[in-house]
């Protein structure tokens, strides 16, 4: 686990950072768009569709060369060829990281162990888009005879996050008589409401798992498994059911699905940079595959983008750099990604899986304690949603909340409608989304609000300071492949500041504690016979308090 990095607080650039802050900290936004009349286009990077307006960050042209430097003292350029060329950069895995061959449509040859693995990667996608053909078309039979009419994917995590989220995002594009649910819970309330009104022989269950291991996902497919067994009554009728998409093959035979029917991944994609895997069958199957490969083209530009663009024309890179900014500097404990769009719902919970699982790190590729701050809490909502909830805090709380609004010129509902019978929603919305990044900005002085005739004790409680940063990222339209340059923007501004920070982004050990835990408690909660409690004094009374409660149930 050799690494030859420095602690990132003894480079020079970090230092000229800290200095540079020291200088810079107090200057209002207000300020320097006064003093610059063109800071805006000077803060504006547009890339594959995609603008990207940084101005309204508390940065000037010097903040952004010695953040680069940095990056560029942290070795970026090197890194994201390691990335890109295969290497096993998951070193506590042992792994290559190569989510960006899954959407890579080039078909260049990515080689891991000596093998082109492009090959594989058009296998499966080509059988993932046959068999979404069959299903879609109603030539893919149940048991019964009868055409499929809901698919319910069963998977958690990046199994289930991805899937999720550009489901909600790209429902325009779904084929709207096809039921697509998801369940992730291992609380039975989340299967037995997705199941409870769909008929067993006309529905297709999805089990995703890389491992087929997890606990939730094989406790919910068996569970599944009974479901459409107690109306079929046939152990045969599995195979015209289920299907899976897993690296696990004996595992998922051993299930009873035929491994016709399983779609492989490999160990080098990440459960959450799977979405472009199979792992997206559900989503594929729902948009439909010609979809599904706009998606992956979107990707794929992105991905160019993040490898050949200048870091001062990055977009991912300058995303990076501004977190790094604001957690490292500023001290700001979370960022929050607020879409204009209803349809992205879940984005800011599928990135807060992306980032917080990459970059929740406290040690560095060494081992070493870092003795720098890491990812931030990501979190958000939909605008305008968030507006009658939480932005109180962001405009007049104590917190400094850097936030990423996400825009669209053009809504991506009611496609197809003559615009007059769809109302003046966006331009609403869009008033919305522009007012509110200029209001956190330039907020209003107590003269401003004195000025208005408001008595003088309630002057401070109207008056907003401002000099809230906010990057504000507009396009024409959410579509397939605009869904794929959002996502990957974001992948790859996650991997930059992974490299800044020197941790590993891409394992996530953090997560098993918790699961080991739980295995020893279960047998604990279950057993006829009173346990022998060895835990805490407050877990033993939980269990206790479980226990009682339990036998009356
Ligand atoms: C993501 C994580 C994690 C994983 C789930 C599901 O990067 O690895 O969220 O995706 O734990 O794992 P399986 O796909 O193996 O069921």
């Amino acid at each position: 686990m050799e690494s030859k990095q420095q602690p990132i607080t003894a480079l020079p650039a970090w230092q000229a950072l800290g200095k540079h802050f020291r200088k810079i900290k107090n200057v209002h936004l207000r300020d320097l768009f006064a003093d610059d009349p063109e800071r805006a286009a000077r803060f504006t990077v547009e890339a594959e569709g995609l603008r990207l307006d940084y101005s309204k960050n508390r940065i000037s042209g010097d903040t952004m060369k010695l953040l680069a430097a940095l990056a560029d003292a942290r070795g970026l350029v090197q890194a994201r060829a390691d990335m890109f060329s295969g290497k096993a950069i998951n070193r506590t895995e042992n792994r290559a990281v190569l989510h960006i061959a899954l959407r890579n449509r080039a078909n260049t040859p990515i080689m891991v162990n000596g093998c082109d693995i492009m090959p594989d990667v058009n296998r499966v996608l080509g059988q993932m888009a046959r068999f979404s053909e069959a299903v879609r078309s109603g030539v893919w039979k149940g048991f019964t005879g009868k055409p499929i009419r809901a698919i319910v994917n069963i998977g958690i995590g990046g199994s289930d996050l991805g899937p999720v989220m550009a489901y909600e995002a790209l429902k325009p594009y779904t084929q709207r008589d096809l039921i697509v649910r998801f369940v992730s819970n291992i609380d039975a309330t989340h299967i037995w409401e997705a199941t409870r009104d769909l008929a067993p022989d006309e529905t297709l269950f999805i089990v995703t798992s890389k491992t087929f291991t997890t606990q939730e996902t094989m406790t919910n497919a068996q569970t599944a498994r009974d479901w459409c067994l107690s109306a079929l009554k046939q152990e045969t009728a599995v195979a015209r059911h289920f299907v899976a998409v897993s690296t696990n093959a004996a595992a998922v035979q051993a299930f009873g699905i035929d491994p016709e029917n399983m779609f492989e991944f490999w160990d080098w994609v990440g459960g959450r940079y799977s979405l472009c895997s199979a792992v997206g069958l559900a989503l594929m199957l729902a948009i439909g595959p010609h979809h599904f490969l706009d998606m992956l083209e979107g990707f794929h530009a992105m991905d160019r983008h993040f490898l050949t663009a200048p870091p001062e024309r990055n977009l991912s890179v300058i995303l990076g750099l501004l977190g790094v900014w604001y957690n490292n500097f500023f001290n700001a404990q979370s960022h929050a990604i607020l879409p204009y769009d209803q349809y992205l719902s879940r984005f800011p919970a599928y990135l807060q899986q992306a980032d917080m699982e990459s970059n929740g790190k406290s040690v560095d590729r060494q081992g070493r304690r870092v003795t720098w701050q890491t990812g931030p809490v990501i979190w958000g909502e939909p605008g305008t949603n968030g507006q009658h909830a939480f932005y109180q805090l962001i405009h007049q709380g104590t917190k400094l909340i850097p936030a990423d609004f996400i825009g669209f010129c053009k809504a991506a509902n009611g496609m197809g409608l003559p615009r007059a019978s769809r109302g003046d929603h966006q331009a609403k919305l869009m008033a919305n989304f522009l007012a509110q990044t200029e209001a956190l900005a330039f907020g209003r002085t107590a003269d401003e609000v004195a000025a208005q005739g408001i008595p003088p004790e309630l002057v401070p409680h109207k008056v907003f300071a401002g000099n809230r940063p906010t990057s504000t990222i507009m396009a024409e339209q959410l579509t397939p492949a605009m869904l794929g340059k959002l996502i990957a923007l974001y992948e790859h501004k996650i991997f930059t500041q992974g490299v800044i920070w020197d941790i590993f982004s891409f394992d996530q050990w953090g997560v098993q504690l918790g699961k080991e835990l739980a295995g020893r408690i279960l047998p604990e909660l279950t057993a006829v016979a009173e346990p022998e409690l060895k835990h805490d004094s407050s877990t033993n009374a939980l269990i206790r308090m479980f226990r009682r409660y339990r036998c009356q149930d």
